[in-house]
């Protein structure tokens, strides 16, 4: 579908304005459960990071280089691993899979698989030390989207590594895999889990570690399980145990609502705005927008009968 929407604001609207993470570097040495307290006492809570742009405005913020808390905290255990997209913003649907007959298994014994593979459009848990090849997604153009299977073998953690710095990222979300993964029979795919859960309930699927390795990435089955910043290091994250006392990065909480009245008006005389359909791809291309800037929102409309009009309500920013 062309983009061919236009946006006039309304003279009595103000625009969206999505405040992004405001992170504090609190240079105080303190357990993980002591920093925790600290930031929810004084600020929002520890950090969440939600994506590279958080990661980047949190480097910014630290006054050193030493390690540091951030909100991460890892709860181990089986039972306890949540599947995630690993594109930041999709969100997995329990309702909505694709498991070949028997999977996941962790292969039916002491093994955790812990990474997807696509097998003949049949999703199966593998381990994520195993050599595969991948489909990278360029996510950045919602018009003319594009996915990339990638003829390397790599482990899962590798070829995440190698979509997010040469394309966006693993491709994730049912729609996109089935737009583009027609055509191969054995793929690495976005998704994996892990037991790792964010201090203020943040379900973002962002992990930034230091270490490529299948246990650093998605297990989580270590007595260490906290985690910290290594800017010193590989400027990325590690995991050490919660009673160490380090310095720690809080943050304030970003704008959670914000209502916006616009009108739409339609170039294209064949586009039915009443469509339902329409009206979602509009959403997504709003949320495409907010997300090139860094912002994670989630949109839907809201009905205004007085005016026969619809309008935007950002549910969770
Ligand atoms: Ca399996």
């Amino acid at each position: 579908m062309k983009s061919l929407f236009v946006f006039i604001l309304m003279g009595q609207c103000s625009f969206i304005t999505c405040q992004l993470y405001d992170y504090h570097f609190i240079k105080d040495n303190k357990t993980w459960d002591e920093a925790q307290t600290y930031c929810r006492e004084k600020y929002t809570d520890l950090a969440t990071v939600s994506n590279m742009t958080d990661m980047k405005r949190l480097i910014d913020s630290t006054q050193s280089q030493a390690e540091a808390w951030i909100g991460l905290h890892s709860y181990p255990g089986r039972d306890n691993r949540t599947w995630y997209w690993s594109l930041p913003g999709v969100d997995f649907n329990e309702n909505q899979t694709r498991w070949e007959k028997g999977q996941p298994n962790d292969w039916g014994g002491p093994w955790e698989e812990n990474c997807v593979l696509l097998i003949n459009n049949k999703w199966s848990d593998y381990l994520c030390t195993h050599l595969s090849k991948f489909i990278c997604d360029n996510e950045t153009n919602q018009a003319n989207k594009t996915c990339h299977v990638i003829d390397y073998f790599m482990t899962w953690p590798q070829a995440q590594n190698y979509c997010r710095e040469n394309h966006t990222d693993l491709i994730s979300g049912l729609d996109q895999l089935y737009d583009c993964a027609q055509s191969v029979s054995v793929v690495w795919i976005g998704l994996f889990r892990d037991t790792w859960r964010w201090s203020d309930g943040s379900n973002s699927s962002f992990r930034y570690w230091e270490s490529l390795s299948n246990n650093d990435m998605v297990d989580g089955e270590s007595d260490k399980t906290c985690a910290t910043t290594v800017l010193n290091r590989a400027g990325r994250w590690s995991f050490d145990y919660c009673s160490n006392k380090k310095p720690f990065i809080c943050y304030d909480a970003p704008v959670k609502q914000h209502l916006v009245e616009m009108t739409l008006r339609v170039d294209d005389p064949t586009v039915d705005m009443k469509d339902p359909a329409v009206a979602e791809a509009l959403l997504k291309q709003l949320e495409q927008k907010f997300r090139e800037k860094g912002v994670s929102v989630k949109l839907s409309w809201r009905k205004l009968p007085e005016k026969q009009n619809t309008c935007p309500e950002i549910d969770k920013v």
